[in-house]
């Protein structure tokens, strides 16, 4: 069996920047599901922090193009703090979501932790969306639609400086993979910023294995990936336990594939897992298979290479 890294386990129950409520309850169902016992059983060190806490969801309408934006701020700075800390303490971070935009928090600490050990990161979104809205063009002011935006230096100086310095990331540093639904505006801005982006229609024309080997191209013994699992990646007749799902998505085999080929390249040093909805699933199914994913991501294959 490989040797992986010890991880801590951050639950970030938050629904804050979603329009449906319910992604709040995601750590838990992960939980049950299995998720800290199966990856014992890969053989890692795991620990679980338990929950962060932060402001309940007030449910109001968006205020200038942003809902709640005073609660995703307090919510992305306690976990930008709970999980540079288990960096700096040798441990990576996994992220139980709560709503996508928990991943200002979680990757404005990975890009502070990697700058300082002269790391090069490098960002994995596994998403139906590109999430790079913003205030003036987001059709919903949901936030958990701008995070890459405000990863990348575009948003509200509360969230785009939360580490101090801005932008957290390059566009180029970001790769997204399963993309299939982008507003019109949206569209254009990561046209402009160059995101790289593998829409459905890539991985249809040239398979999922040479849409992950060029996402990952270039990559070395000094790359730290950070993962972001967005559960709506997957096709929803897999996958019906998410608030956004999109038609025409990742199945079963593809999905194994992606996380087989990132345990592959053994740079994974942090992932988010989100969006999670316990209250739109099937009896858990959701959680199940991404617990499932996960343990491939930590090295289980489903066919003969163990
Ligand atoms: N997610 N583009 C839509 C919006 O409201 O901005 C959907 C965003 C979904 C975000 O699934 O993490
Ligand atoms: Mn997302
Ligand atoms: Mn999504
Ligand atoms: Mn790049």
């Amino acid at each position: 069996m490989a040797h992986h890294p010890a991880v801590t386990l951050i639950g970030v129950p938050t629904d804050i920047g979603a329009g449906h409520r319910g992604a709040r309850l995601g750590p838990e169902a992960l939980r049950v599901a299995g998720l800290p016992e199966a990856l014992e059983a890969r053989g890692v060190d795991v620990r679980d922090l338990g929950n962060l806490d932060g402001p309940r969801n007030p449910w109001t309408a968006p205020v200038q193009g942003y809902r709640h934006l005073d609660e995703v701020v307090a919510w992305n700075h306690a976990l930008m703090e709970a999980s540079y800390a288990e960096l700096q303490a040798g441990r990576m971070p996994i992220m139980l979501g709560g709503d996508h935009c928990l991943g200002i928090g979680s990757i404005t600490a990975v890009a502070r932790w990697c700058r300082e050990q002269g790391k090069d990161l490098r960002v994995l979104w596994l998403d139906a969306h590109s999430d790079f809205n913003t205030s003036d063009v987001t059709p919903s002011g949901n936030i958990h639609g701008m995070p890459v935006a405000c990863l990348c230096g575009l948003g509200p100086d509360a969230l785009t400086k939360l580490g101090g310095t801005s932008p957290a990331i390059k566009p180029s540093q970001m790769h997204q993979i399963g993309i299939r639904s982008v507003d019109p505006e949206e569209k254009r801005l990561i046209k402009t910023h160059k995101v790289d982006v593998y829409d459905m229609r890539y991985i249809d024309e040239n398979g999922m294995k040479r849409t992950v080997e060029a996402a990952l191209a270039g990559i070395d013994e000094n790359t730290h990936l950070h993962v972001s699992f967005d559960v709506d990646f997957l096709d929803p007749s897999i996958a019906p336990g998410v608030g956004t799902t999109v038609p025409g998505g990742v199945n079963y085999r593809e999905a194994q594939l992606v996380m087989e080929m990132i345990a592959d390249s053994g740079r994974m040093g942090s992932l988010d897992i989100v969006e999670l909805n316990p209250l739109l699933d099937n009896h858990n199914s959701t959680a199940e298979l991404a617990v499932d994913l996960v343990e491939s991501l930590f090295g289980k294959s489903t066919l003969m290479r163990d």
